[in-house]
């Protein structure tokens, strides 16, 4: 395919594999590679040796791909992200491969059953949610799409944590994934740097030295050094590399202290080297804002640029030609000292003039923005800053004045308004803005939806954008149908296949003909098969795990993601407990069964978000133990929601949740994933919802509650929520319920506060919204009790969501943004 996704040649046909030739090449692998007969392997030497296998085909297409990219000499892109939340990468390998159903009858053949030893794959769970997981989505389709295309970030020993849930309470766990080895990653030890921190700054002397050139002598190094994975886009055509850093220390032991009998001493530098790249930091949507963050953006950043700009001129010799040759896409702020450092390496290093370096970095970056957030828009203290990294603070103050005399000299500005410009935020203690930085520093400024992008310029970049007006643009996200719909619902893929063929597996807006089959009733039944399987398949897996009953009859209602108080899991619940009530008073009444599921970690520090998973699994205990509701209502937390269970829970679900308030939700990616497996969604106007329910049709999406603009607008007229409880009997009994201890006879005032947060600001506008999801709600029942029109709209949601294909939004980079046309 081409990146219009025009199909060039005719579908490739799947190559032929000889499933017994597979699996002799398989018992070799562990004969020869692990040291084991094929009578004594357990299932992990199995998934190894077939990991050998698979990877051998990945590895083959990597260097065809690489050696494609050096030929070609173009442009190529650069996807800088702290996060990279991959999952598994067993199945989705054979399966871009096109091995899966081979490696499924080899393994038959040997008597080992793929999905028992898949499951023992560790996720690679480099990553906090939504920001993280897109960019797992994006490698993947740029493989796929064809864009030559390196993934930069860090190789964390402990990636996000593990969650336990210890009497109703979250408990973090470290998540130690590396400890059977990682067969999926190279170490790359030529590909090293040092990266510096600290020290001081000198004027560069030499006859040829241009006046901004310095010399920075780092008081402190750490070496940089490479792990590489392979990411194979669909059908193998194309292998691309994410490339992690870890941190190592440039003498392991200071053997001067270490003879002098200072043992640990002369390992503190090892150590302090090792810490920078340990562990990720799990503050989703709030930055940590601790030096040893500002460490870990640094180190990746500094690494990475270096890697380019070194390869840059060894191919193509002149560093002047590098927005030619290199797109690198900042995602989120978290990457943005990069605009520093390359400013640091053209001028300190290759002796160009500032304002051409500044000319040359800004044709270079672009940037997307994933959230506005007051709160989760990263600035640092100038003291820290300066003393981290005295050469970038320099260059950040020279960037400041030439964009600050640029906005005087545009006369738009009044003095009041400049300072909203700015790099450094001068109101109380001085900071530098990140998202400034990446702003100015960038030729393109992206948002992740619709909606999302407007907010971006009528509020956090209102002046900048008024600066330049042509830089802020709309990305709105997209997710990988392979691992997204074929790789975790067989069941669903195997039906659309029967009845529209093949061609949506390359091109997924090709879904649209199954559209018609809505108003098939054949098709629909075989559809609620599939969909009962899976939550049959859902249901097995919590009972072995959690001894939990659900019954694949009920309606499986779930909300799952990172929980904060403006995604409303708070709203969720408390809907619950009012429905719970509702059951209670009218026994007789026809009420749908539903299976209330919930997932997902809270920030360790963020008390709220781990009071509400304990209201969840306190409601819940409440709940199925009350023999009047058996049947109709049962509430479950999953613990430890990651990638891997995502992919059994979302082709299980009948009603997906994205009830966040309207304006705070960027884009969100789950309501995509949910919806391309046959799940209606009930929602806000948020985000990509809005985008969603423009492609399904507003008839088979449930849209309740206010509008971005209802939100700002009752915000700014003087909200008050004791008001709004006191008109709704409903919210009113559920919250005096909650605070006054009935799901917490241990401790009854355990909810007092945060049932007091919602009578005394409410934020988050839950009651505002509460009688309207509460309606939505009932209006969902009673569809659920007209099967054959449920399916209806469920296969309209399938047919019509091609669009938020993460290759559609990757041809959109490519073109409006990167060029590589
Ligand atoms: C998103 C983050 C995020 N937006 C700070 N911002 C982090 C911010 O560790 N930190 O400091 C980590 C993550 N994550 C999400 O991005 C949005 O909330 C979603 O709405 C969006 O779908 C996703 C991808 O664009």
């Amino acid at each position: 395919m081409d990146l219009q996704g025009q199909t060039v040649l005719p579908t490739p046909t799947p190559r032929p594999l000889d499933p017994d030739l597979l699996a002799q090449q398989i018992v070799e692998r562990l004969t020869y590679r692990m040291g084991k007969n094929a009578a004594a392997a357990k299932p992990h030497d199995w998934l190894h040796a077939v990991i050998m296998e698979i990877r051998n085909r990945v590895i083959d297409a990597w260097i065809a791909s690489t050696k494609k990219t050096h030929e070609e000499k173009g442009r190529r892109v650069y996807y800088l992200s702290l996060e990279f939340l991959i999952g598994r990468l067993m199945r989705d390998a054979a399966s871009n491969m096109e091995m899966l159903d081979a490696v499924q009858v080899a393994l038959r053949k040997l008597g080992v059953d793929l999905d028992i030893i898949a499951a023992l794959e560790p996720d690679a769970a480099l990553g906090n949610g939504g920001l993280g997981r897109l960019a797992a989505c994006f490698m993947e389709s740029m493989a796929t799409v064809d864009v030559p295309a390196y993934g930069y970030g860090i190789r964390y020993v402990n990636g996000m944590f593990r969650q336990e849930i210890s009497d109703g309470w979250q408990v973090e766990l470290p998540e130690t994934w590396l400890t059977h080895g990682n067969p999926w990653e190279f170490e790359r030890r030529e590909a090293s740097y040092e990266v510096g921190f600290g020290g001081m700054v000198d004027p560069a002397e030499g006859p040829d030295c241009g006046p901004h050139q310095m010399r920075w002598r780092p008081g402190e190094r750490v070496i940089a050094t490479a792990y590489d994975t392979p990411i194979a886009g669909w059908r193998g055509e194309r292998v691309n590399t994410l490339r992690l850093w870890e941190a190592q220390p440039i003498d392991p032991i200071l053997l001067d202290k270490f003879n002098a009998g200072d043992h640990l001493g002369a390992l503190a530098e090892s150590n302090r080297a090792e810490a920078l790249t340990r562990v990720l930091y799990p503050a989703d949507s709030s930055p940590a804002g601790q030096e040893l963050r500002l460490r870990q953006e640094y180190f990746f950043s500094s690494a990475s640029l270096q890697d380019i700009v070194r390869r840059h001129v060894q191919y193509h010799g002149d560093i002047r030609t590098l927005p030619d040759k290199a797109a690198i896409q900042l995602n989120d702020t978290h990457p943005a000292v990069s605009v520093a450092e390359l400013m640091r390496l053209l001028v300190d290093d290759h002796g160009i003039d500032f304002d051409e370096a500044w000319d040359i970095t800004r044709r270079t970056f672009s940037y997307t923005n994933h959230t506005l957030l007051p709160e989760a828009l990263e600035s640092w203290p100038v003291p820290l800053f300066e003393r981290l990294l005295p050469r970038h603070m320099q260059i950040v103050y020279a960037i400041n004045s030439r964009l600050l005399g640029e906005a005087r000299r545009s006369g738009q500005f009044a003095d009041s308004s400049i300072g909203a410009i700015s790099l450094i935020d001068e109101g109380g203690d001085r900071r530098v803005r990140m998202g400034n930085l990446a702003f100015a520093g960038s030729h393109s400024v992206n948002g992740v939806s619709a909606l999302h992008t407007d907010l971006m310029k009528q509020t956090v970049f209102a002046d900048l954008h008024r600066l330049y007006p042509a830089r802020i643009n709309n990305k709105t996200n997209g997710v990988t149908f392979r691992r997204w719909l074929m790789q975790c619902n067989p069941g669903l893929t195997g039906l659309i296949r029967e009845a529209i063929g093949d061609g949506f597996l390359d091109d997924a807006e090709k879904l649209r003909d199954l559209d018609r089959f809505a108003d098939d009733s054949a098709f629909r039944e075989k559809f609620l098969a599939v969909k009962r399987a899976n939550k049959a398949a859902l249901s097995a897996l919590l009972r072995d795990r959690l001894n939990a009953r659900l019954d694949p009859a009920a309606l499986f209602d779930i909300q799952i993601k990172r929980i904060h108080e403006y995604k409303r899991q708070l709203l969720n619940i408390v809907e619950a407990v009012s429905l719970y009530d509702q059951i209670r008073s009218h026994p007789e009444k026809e009420w749908v069964p539903r299976v209330k599921l919930f997932g997902g970690k809270a920030a360790p520090s963020y008390h709220n978000a781990k009071l509400i998973i304990k209201l969840a699994n306190d409601v819940a205990r409440t709940v199925n133990h009350d023999p009047s509701v058996q049947g109709m209502l049962k509430v479950q937390f999953v613990p430890n929601y990651n990638v891997s269970m995502a992919e059994v829970m979302i082709p299980a679900a009948d009603l997906s949740e994205q009830i966040s308030t309207a304006g705070m939700e960027a884009s969100g990616t789950g309501n995509m994933k949910f919806a391309v497996n046959g799940a209606l969604t009930i929602g806000t106007l948020d985000g990509a919802n809005v985008e969603m329910r423009d492609h399904v049709g507003e008839e088979n999406i449930v849209i309740f509650g206010l509008t971005a603009q209802e939100v700002a607008d009752r915000r700014a007229q003087g909200y008050s929520p004791r008001d709004v409880i006191g008109e709704s009997r409903e919210l009113a009994q559920a919250l005096e319920a909650i605070a006054g201890g009935v799901f917490s006879p241990d401790d009854p005032d355990r909810y007092k506060g945060l049932v007091q947060g919602l009578y005394d600001h409410d934020w988050f506008m839950v009651a505002a919204d509460f009688d309207s999801y509460s309606a939505a709600q009932r209006q969902v029942d009673a569809l659920w009790l007209d099967q054959q029109l449920w399916a209806k709209k469920a296969i309209h949601n399938v047919a019509r969501m091609g669009w938020f294909s993460s290759d559609r939004t990757i041809r959109e980079y490519a073109t409006d943004i990167w060029k590589i046309l």
